[in-house]
């Protein structure tokens, strides 16, 4: 009586030892080529934001040199960074995408 159970017990060990997932900021770099119109583009379709917050994210990257486009758990993170790297490639743009630890 006012036990929680054998059950609870471990259940809660087990939470306890478990470990949050690690997460990744993924940044755009700025350069002098690439268009301000495919970043806002990227930040669309890769990465959700809406036509407002991509521009934001955009001007903030052109003036300060680099920007979040998102935060994500290490392996999300990294398809992200291998897709948007493609994407720039095959458009002939040198946008560089990159991940670091949150
Ligand atoms: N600096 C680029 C230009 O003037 C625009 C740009 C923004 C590129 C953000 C890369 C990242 N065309």
């Amino acid at each position: 009586p006012g036990d929680a159970g054998e059950g609870a017990v471990l259940a809660e060990r087990q939470a306890q030892r478990t470990e949050p997932p690690r997460l990744f900021q993924v940044l755009m770099l700025n350069d002098d080529f690439t268009p301000m119109e495919f970043v806002v583009m990227v930040l669309q379709e890769y990465f959700r934001h809406d036509l407002d917050s991509a521009t934001l994210i955009m001007l903030k990257i052109h003036h300060e040199g680099r920007g979040v486009c998102g935060v994500f758990s290490k392996d999300v993170a990294a398809t992200k960074v291998e897709l948007v790297s493609q994407a720039a490639r095959r458009a002939g743009h040198p946008l560089q995408c990159i991940m670091e630890p949150a």
